[in-house]
């Protein structure tokens, strides 16, 4: 089976191909453009193809897609930062939606049918009422950020390929999932890093927070992205399927979380740079409709990703 993966040089991408070669009956292709950094992928560089495709290049989607004829696509690849979405909403919108249209219109005109996951987002929730959680996936879309519209629009794009032109698209909205390999600009991961530097002594002992109260559902990288490839084993062509643990941690859990794997002791200070101009307080997702449909369940402790975050981090500074 080949298996394209747009995004593989990002986190999650990275962590999927690893997984699809740990199960060895698959051949793992990527794309990557001619600045992509690649140290994600450096470790597993040879046993998987890369081609070069920038997804906002429809001449560029189409000759990549021909050349590999996938039978299956994890199509990753987006600006995916929500903060820099606001700097660079147009680019952040042409990357996710035409990117993605880009790939659903190769397809059609192709008349090949390869299963196709789109990474949507709990962020198209944006704005849920106290009421409204564990949220399921028939909420209103009510979303704050540009990312959060681009994720949507992606979402219904995805879901009107299928209508119209029967590609079997399956739409995931992944809640917060973190893990080895994390950007630092993700605040799990920021912190992860402050605190491996101030014990190595390269940063004063100040961790510098954003905003702590917000709450969010964490699931470990490895386990979303084995959601992601049971996805287009048992999932229905169409449909839309949280993905989440069901359990929320306020932003300052995290931080006490890894504090508590570490011996220094650090001084807390917020830092208004790192404060969203909306922010959604609580993003806690229902993963009845996946588990149901699936089988899966998260198997990582949040505890244990943390741990790893850490070390992840402590051998790089
Ligand atoms: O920046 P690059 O060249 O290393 O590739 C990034 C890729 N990407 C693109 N690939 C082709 N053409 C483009 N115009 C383009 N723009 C971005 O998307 C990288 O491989 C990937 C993004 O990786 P991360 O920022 O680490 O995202 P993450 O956390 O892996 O998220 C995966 C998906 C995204 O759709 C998120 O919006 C969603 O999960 O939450």
């Amino acid at each position: 089976m080949k298996v394209l993966i747009t995004g593989i040089t990002g986190f999650v991408g990275s962590h999927l191909a690893e997984f699809l070669l740990k199960m060895g009956s698959v051949e793992v292709y990527g794309i990557e453009r001619w600045r992509s950094k690649t140290e994600n992928i450096e470790h597993i560089k040879d046993k998987i193809i890369l081609e070069e495709c920038d997804i906002r290049d429809a001449t560029s989607v189409t000759r990549t897609i021909k050349k590999i004829m996938p039978d299956k696509i994890f199509h990753l690849a987006a600006q995916s930062f929500v903060p820099t979405s606001w700097h660079a909403p147009q680019e952040t919108l042409t990357t996710n939606i035409i990117g993605e249209l880009n790939i659903f219109e190769t397809i059609r005109e192709m008349q090949i049918n390869p299963w196709i996951q789109i990474a949507c987002s709990s962020e198209e929730y944006g704005m849920v009422y106290p009421d409204e959680t564990p949220i399921k996936e028939t909420n209103t879309l009510r979303p704050l950020s540009p990312y959060g519209v681009s994720k949507v629009a992606q979402d219904m794009l995805g879901y009107q390929y299928n209508q119209s032109y029967k590609l079997n698209v399956v739409r995931t909205r992944a809640f917060n999932h973190t893990g080895p390999r994390r950007g630092d600009v993700f605040v799990e991961s920021n912190f992860a890093q402050q605190i491996a530097k101030i014990e190595k002594g390269i940063q004063p002992p100040v961790i510098y927070v954003g905003n702590l109260e917000a709450r969010r559902d964490y699931t470990d990288v490895r386990d979303v992205v084995r959601a992601y490839w049971l996805s287009t084993e048992k999932c229905q062509a169409g449909d839309v399927y949280n993905i989440c643990s069901g359990k929320d941690w306020a932003i300052r859990d995290v931080l006490e979380i890894l504090l508590s794997f570490s011996k220094v002791k650090v001084k807390v200070q917020q830092d208004p740079a790192r404060m969203r101009p909306s922010d959604v307080m609580v993003l806690l997702g229902d993963n009845t409709k996946f588990s149901k449909q699936t089988g899966w369940k998260p198997e990582i402790p949040f505890e244990q990703t943390l741990k790893d975050l850490l070390s992840y981090w402590r051998e790089r500074v």
